[in-house]
């Protein structure tokens, strides 16, 4: 099967004209655009997408975040395309991420760091469910 990844766009990024910049990487980069959708997210679709992070001091912050505008959710495809799109986008913390990444050339902090990517092909999997049922 070939691999996918979940991509979210998220709400500043979308709000700062930034969706035509992310996604022209991933075109050029010649993965495979095989699902777009552009919506503004349910708590429930956002607690559920975030649940690992349940409980933690961020988690409430996080699901306004994701829940403040609209997000531009794709699903990208290729060989070991999870992998790469995770060295594309950079380290959580968009202070520490290196220029050349999505995070490092775009964003400055942790909490506003542009872009969700599937960090395993087993949660692209369950996110691209949630996101594309
Ligand atoms: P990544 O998006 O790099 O996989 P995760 O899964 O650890 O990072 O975190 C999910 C999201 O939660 C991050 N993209 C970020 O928006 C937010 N986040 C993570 N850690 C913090 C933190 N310490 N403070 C604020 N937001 C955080």
């Amino acid at each position: 099967m070939v691999e996918k990844s979940l991509v979210l766009i998220k709400p500043e990024a979308v709000s700062r004209g930034l969706i035509g910049e992310i996604v022209g990487r991933f075109e050029t980069r010649q993965f495979r655009i095989v699902a777009m959708k552009m919506e503004i997210l349910s708590r429930e679709i956002a607690e559920t997408h975030y649940g690992e992070h349940r409980g933690k001091p961020f988690f409430e912050g996080l699901v306004s975040y994701i829940t403040s505008g609209p997000v531009v959710a794709m699903v990208v495809e290729s060989p070991g395309v999870v992998a790469m799109i995770r060295t594309m986008v950079g380290t959580t913390d968009a202070a520490l991420a290196a220029p050349g990444t999505i995070r490092g050339d775009l964003a400055q902090s942790i909490a506003e760091n542009v872009i969700h990517a599937s960090d395993s092909p087993e949660s692209a999997q369950r996110e691209i469910k949630l996101f594309f049922s």
